[in-house]
């Protein structure tokens, strides 16, 4: 048989190192999904959502390092893939998405299911491509490869499906190569002009984001020769928190530790590979800020920088090190480094008393949880309140990750996160924290997908019967807390008549042995149903003035439109916090 379109497609991918697709079959795609069957190279996992598989490809392709194809058919399937691809662009995933697409007789008629791919992929692709005639099928299949994996990106291959059947020009079969990552940093003389501005500061700071991925033991040298306190950004916190001498924690509203005052206390600031967006966390004019990254567009945009650099933070920090001159006075890392301590005691007051508090404290929980973990464990976190037990309670290590929606913020990711990592690593526990809302927004039918597949992901669900996150945030808003309650069935009942196992957690005495008893689970997914406090509050290490502003009047308000009730709850279930 003659090698169509699609053949070509899916040898491409196989060849640039794609070992999984993601998505639902449908009309447009069926001679693209025949292609695949016929290819053999590349597993396709049917989910039940397409979103389900986006979130799924993304956690796979960032963490596995490989790029991931997702696919969707026509209107409303390549519709339900938006939300993960925005997902994909924000965390940086290599993801090519292969959208179904009206037969080209038939485009710009309004046909059933058509959808202008153009337009509507224009926000979170980094390129789309139509493919409306085999001869330019090669070139848009390499185009969308090489931008999805260098770039680090999603991008999409619209295919109609009669093109996806017509038969390859003899020229489309070709070799294909993905170049290592290039080295990338800025000019000499901008590298003298830093390491002017760090000789004349006494007190350096770092705060560090994703981009030092790759870059710890540099960071940490770095660090060392400037005596310089090192706080992160969540995305950071993997890479720099753990066994660091130096480590400050986080800033912003999960902020904990001596981090925020770490960076407002310097005279120069060094913003490593970061794009936290929380503006108000950061230091203003007073403090010197030098800001390094990949991406032109990160420079400069929270905050003025007095001098931005273009570049992978491994390769600048390296070339900058032989140019400093060490610094001898440590009392500006001690310090930080003494509160960072401090704050930890305060940290684990609800860890400490949690065994004896019923509801379960979410702290309580996250803690065992850290200690009960392997040394390997992946961790995962749906927006919401789990972001934030997880950033306090989770101890890093080197083989440790945690990963979450953390630049997109949508919910429901964790569960989908864990599942594509499973696959990615197969036996390596995959533990997602859900919220209640994100597991019956997307996590729930997909369940099944885990159990069919057999797969050993643990879902802890934090049954607090509320949007939690929201809540809290209308409340430093100082607004009364609207629509953000619901009602819960047993999740662990739930999972069990859908064939998973189920664990259901009321008492804090049962906490240890539940999660354990789903940590040992194999041969199958685990949903642990945990009912914890839905009042549990926490506070960052800096409140900022209109949160503690908008908690007061909130009260005020509660108490005026007859929720006693709930203030009394709130303000008796955190006293341990002040
Ligand atoms: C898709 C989507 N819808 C709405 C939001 C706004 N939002 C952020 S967190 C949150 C609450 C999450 O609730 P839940 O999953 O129950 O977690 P909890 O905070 O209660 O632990 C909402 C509604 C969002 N980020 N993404
Ligand atoms: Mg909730």
């Amino acid at each position: 048989m003659a090698r169509k379109v699609a053949d070509v497609m899916w040898e491409m991918l196989a060849k640039a190192g794609v070992q999984r697709c993601y998505g639902i079959v449908g009309d447009a795609l069926n001679p693209v999904i025949d292609a695949l069957r016929r290819n053999g190279k590349i597993e396709f996992i049917h989910v039940r959502h397409e979103e389900y598989g986006v979130f799924a490809a993304v956690a796979d392709a960032y963490l596995s390092g490989h790029p991931v194809a997702v696919c969707g058919t026509a209107g409303p399937g390549v519709t339900h893939l938006f939300n993960g691809l925005m997902d994909a662009r924000k965390e940086g995933a290599a993801i090519i998405a292969i959208a179904g697409d009206v037969e080209t007789r038939l485009m710009d008629t309004a046909a059933l299911e058509e959808l202008n791919p153009y337009k509507f992929f224009d926000t979170a692709c980094l390129y789309v491509g139509r493919v409306v005639n085999p001869e330019q099928a090669r070139a848009v299949f390499t185009t969308a490869i090489l931008t999805a994996v260098v770039d680090k990106g999603p991008t999409l291959i619209s295919m109609p499906g009669d093109i996806a059947s017509a038969n390859a020009p003899d020229h489309s079969v070709h070799d294909f190569m993905i170049p290592a990552p290039p080295v990338f940093r800025p000019a000499d003389a901008d590298i003298d002009k830093l390491a002017g501005m760090i000789e004349a500061a006494k007190k350096v700071a770092i705060f560090g984001g994703d981009g030092c991925r790759d870059a710890r033991e540099e960071v940490l040298q770095l660090a060392a020769r400037l005596k310089a306190p090192i706080g992160y950004s969540f995305r950071g916190k993997q890479w720099l928190e753990h066994d660091n001498p130096h480590a400050v924690g986080m800033t912003g509203l999960l902020g904990y530790g001596g981090a925020y005052k770490a960076i407002h206390d310097a005279d120069l600031l060094l913003m490593l590979g970061t794009d936290f967006p929380f503006s108000e966390f950061l230091p203003g004019s007073d403090v010197r800020k030098v800001q390094i990254d990949r991406n032109p567009k990160h420079i400069g945009r929270r905050t003025a920088v007095d001098l931005g650099l273009v570049g992978d933070i491994k390769a600048t920090v390296a070339a900058l090190l032989p140019k400093l001159v060490d610094k001898a006075d440590s009392r500006f890392l001690e310090k930080h480094v003494a509160e960072t301590t401090s704050f930890h005691e305060l940290l684990q007051h609800y860890v400490e008393k949690g065994p004896g508090i019923k509801p379960i404290r979410p702290e309580f929980l996250a803690a065992a949880l850290s200690e009960l973990a392997s040394d390997d464990a992946m961790f995962f976190a749906d927006t919401g309140t789990a972001c934030i037990w997880l950033a306090r309670y989770i101890k890093g290590g080197p083989n440790r990750r945690l990963f979450g929606s953390f630049s997109w913020a949508s919910m429901a990711n964790a569960a989908p996160n864990a599942f594509g990592t499973q696959l990615a690593y197969p036996g390596r526990q995959t533990i997602a924290l859900c919220g209640d809302g994100g597991f019956t927004m997307l996590g729930l039918g997909d369940l099944l997908t885990q159990v069919q597949r057999k797969m050993p992901v643990v879902q802890i669900i934090l049954n607090n019967e509320s949007l939690d996150f929201v809540n809290i945030e209308m409340q430093e808003a100082g607004v009364v807390p609207f629509g953000v309650d619901f009602k819960n069935p047993n999740f662990a009942k739930v999972a069990e008549a859908m064939g998973a196992k189920g664990i259901r957690i009321e008492e804090p005495g049962e906490v240890r042995d539940g999660l354990a008893a789903a940590l040992a689970h194999r041969g199958g997914p685990v949903v642990v149903d945990v009912v914890v406090d839905p009042y549990a509050l926490s506070l960052p290490s800096h409140l900022p003035f209109h949160a503690v502003t908008g908690f007061t009047l909130s009260l005020a308000k509660q108490v005026l439109s007859g929720k006693m009730d709930s203030v009394i709850k709130t303000i008796e279930r955190n006293t341990g916090l002040v």
